[in-house]
């Protein structure tokens, strides 16, 4: 693992450093800045967790959640160094990419596709971006092997998550010998894995489930049953009293997905004012970041996203038929 040595001289130079990940975080974007934190704290670095949006409440028992700050939060004006986990493109880190300003060297740790092949146009100064990994968690991990540090409970429950969330349970296709390898290790710093599931998995609001009743029933088909999709309005969150955070969206979709005709399931959520965030997943090798990318999104082949500035009738119709697009080429 040469090519991590870059990284690593930044680790041990700098003294103060910013963490960031991307926009709406999820297991892995907070479980690997948590991990990573903790590390450069115990390398008695000084260390600030910037976050454009809350951790979601799953994730709030994960050791250190309760110290990832807003953006506008009461910081140093200046960092020797910013570490951004899980993201590679300064847009999705929403209001914290400004900061990134206030560094000297930006060093960037991600496990997704990179959205241009021209190395220049990349975020940091020092890029590790390699989707080999299934998780920026497990990169993260290896991160700490290569500088001999001990693992512990802390690293190890974060990094859990991190792997836990990003192979979907172990299921993706990214779940490799290697992640089963470093699983058994993290394991064996003590974690209570039944429980972790219990905390990521099975502590939802009521109003959660019944919104994601409310999407199964209302879901939509098309392209001969192909393309499933279903959405969230603002007022249904509200009438539920939910926050936009609360939904993480991956059990609706994975629902609409594991029906037998779709190839590509997708969720469509109106944020705060007139955005619509648009989650797209596939199987059997369909590549909906190309279409996310159309959008101005990305992220990997089976599992992409973007965001739209219109009406969510607008929106369902600019994506879905961008997919039919993408299917009727496939079937040529
Ligand atoms: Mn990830």
């Amino acid at each position: 693992m040469e090519r991590l040595l870059p990284i690593i001289d930044v680790l041990k130079e700098k003294k103060s450093f910013l963490i960031t990940g991307h926009i709406h975080p999820d297991g892995d974007s907070i479980g690997s800045q948590l991990a990573l934190a903790h590390i450069l704290k115990q390398m008695g670095k000084e260390v600030a967790i910037i976050n454009n949006d809350p951790v979601p409440p799953a994730y709030r028992f994960l050791p250190g959640s309760e110290t990832i700050l807003p953006p506008q939060a009461n910081i140093p004006p200046f960092f020797d160094a910013a570490v951004v986990l899980d993201c590679h493109e300064g847009k999705r880190l929403g209001e914290v990419e400004s900061l990134l300003k206030r560094v000297e060297t930006v060093a960037v740790i991600d496990h997704h596709p990179a959205a241009c092949n021209r190395s220049e146009s990349w975020l940091g100064d020092i890029n590790f971006i390699d989707p080999s990994y299934s998780a920026t968690g497990e990169i993260v991990y290896e991160l700490i092997r290569k500088i001999d540090f001990k693992l512990n409970y802390v690293l190890a429950v974060n990094l859990y998550v991190s792997i836990l969330t990003d192979t979907g349970s172990f299921k993706h296709s990214n779940t490799t010998p290697r992640v089963h390898r470093i699983i058994a290790d993290l394991i064996e710093e003590g974690l209570n894995v039944e429980q972790i599931a219990t905390l990521v998995y099975e502590t939802n609001p009521l109003g959660l489930v019944q919104i994601l009743g409310n999407c199964i029933s209302t879901l939509k088909l098309a392209h001969e049953g192909k393309i499933a999709w279903t959405s969230i309005s603002s007022r249904m969150l509200k009438d539920k009293g939910l926050y936009p955070e609360e939904i993480e969206g991956e059990k609706i979709i994975d629902m609409l997905r594991s029906i037998k005709s779709v190839q590509i399931a997708v969720l469509f959520r109106e944020t705060n004012g007139k955005t619509i965030r648009v989650n797209l997943r596939s199987k059997n090798g369909i590549k909906v970041n190309q279409t996310a990318a159309l959008f101005g999104g990305g992220g990997h082949p089976k599992a992409a996203g973007c965001t739209l500035n219109e009406s969510l009738s607008e929106a369902e119709h600019k994506v879905i038929g961008e997919l039919k697009n993408l299917l009727s080429v496939r079937e040529q």
